[in-house]
């Protein structure tokens, strides 16, 4: 397994989220991706390489042109708001909910963080720009890999992508990784292309950009948004629409389920996904399915992702994996590279 590794991901490094009423230290923290680097040069698991630039342009294929506008110079115009703001994060605290206008851009900064924006967990800093660009040109890279013949390949970046939509951010996510290396694929000539979600919390950034696509399935597997964030999406209704009816799958499972049910979900997914006549597989690995995990509700524990990886293995396709969540930081590395590893041993 090839990964392409974003060595800049430490330039995003949030202080602060808004939670229950403080603001509270990130939980998406830089050590993240270290351990999972270490893990996967522990074990030896296969080459690392560097992205390539893969240009702005492969972002417009899903980001719109006012949003990438917006996120390459916030931090300078958060700063020319005050010298001071050098030292803090800049989070959204005002957005336009329904009754308000979204077509009209506002000068005011504050206004457009709300604007591009749909929660204040989300914290903007002087690198994230220069991380998120590169973390979307790894999984550019790796999808280039797979379509030119690599069996699977691993962008191991941060901050993560599938909460993040055309034009806005939230739940830790900027450029949606996983979105990206789908049409990247897509554009290489792959006809369909699957985005199976595994990360525990559903990905309505990825979903809301494909919902009205044929091309591009999207299965997801996650705790119910009932309960559990991002609240407003992922139920088991959302089906599609237009030309995609039928291409879009959510799996919600209570808080609180084990491998066991959680597994029985995948070969459902899988099993769709085997239907949809995709040619390749994108997987947004997130592993805050984990028991331990100190923000999630299901108890894998980490030998199973070993069974998860040998698993995706067994759906035969040229395998994309793009890294989204996963918070029980020391667990992190051996919880990911486990489903590498598995997926490594099994696949033909
Ligand atoms: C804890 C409240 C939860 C937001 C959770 C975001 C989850 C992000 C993720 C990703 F993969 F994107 F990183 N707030 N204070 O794990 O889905
Ligand atoms: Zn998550």
């Amino acid at each position: 397994m090839i990964t392409v590794y974003n060595q800049r991901h430490a330039l995003h490094q949030g202080k602060v989220e808004m939670f229950r009423g403080q603001l509270v230290p990130c939980f998406e923290v830089p050590a993240r991706a270290d351990y999972v680097l270490q893990e996967l040069q522990r074990r030896q698991l296969g080459e690392i390489r560097a992205p390539l630039d893969c240009g702005r342009a492969a972002l417009q294929r899903i980001h719109s042109a006012r949003y990438l506008d917006f996120l390459a110079s916030a931090w300078d115009e958060w700063v020319a708001l005050d010298p001071a703001n050098a030292g803090r994060d800049a989070l959204p605290s005002v957005w336009p909910v329904r009754s308000l206008r979204c077509d009209v851009l506002p000068a005011n900064f504050a206004a457009r963080m709300g604007l591009f924006s749909y929660d204040a967990g989300t914290p903007l800093t002087s690198g994230t720009w220069a991380a998120a660009y590169d973390g979307a040109c790894c999984a550019v890279t790796a999808a280039h890999l797979v379509h030119a013949g690599a069996r699977s390949a691993f962008a191991l970046t941060r901050p993560p992508g599938h909460h993040a939509g055309s034009d806005f951010f939230g739940g830790y996510c900027f450029l949606n990784n996983a979105a990206i290396a789908a049409q990247a694929l897509r554009d290489a000539g792959a006809a369909r292309v699957a985005v199976l979600d595994i990360d525990y919390h559903h990905g309505n950034g990825t979903q809301s950009i494909f919902y009205e696509r044929a091309d591009v399935f999207f299965a997801s597997l996650h705790g119910d948004p009932h309960t559990e964030y991002p609240f407003y999406l992922g139920y088991a209704d959302e089906l599609g629409a237009g030309p995609g009816l039928g291409y879009n799958l959510n799996l919600p499972l209570p808080r609180g389920s084990d491998f066991a049910r959680w597994r029985a979900a995948l070969a459902q997914a899988l099993q769709r996904i085997a239907h949809s006549g995709a040619q390749a597989l994108v997987v947004s690995l997130g592993v805050d399915t984990f028991e331990g995990d100190p923000i999630s509700g299901f108890t894998l524990r980490s030998a199973d992702y070993l069974q998860v990886g040998a698993d995706l293995a067994a759906a035969g396709l040229p395998t994309v994996f793009v890294f989204e969540g996963g918070y029980a930081v020391d667990a992190v590395g051996v919880n990911a590279v486990n489903v590498l590893d598995g997926f490594a041993q099994h696949a033909a």
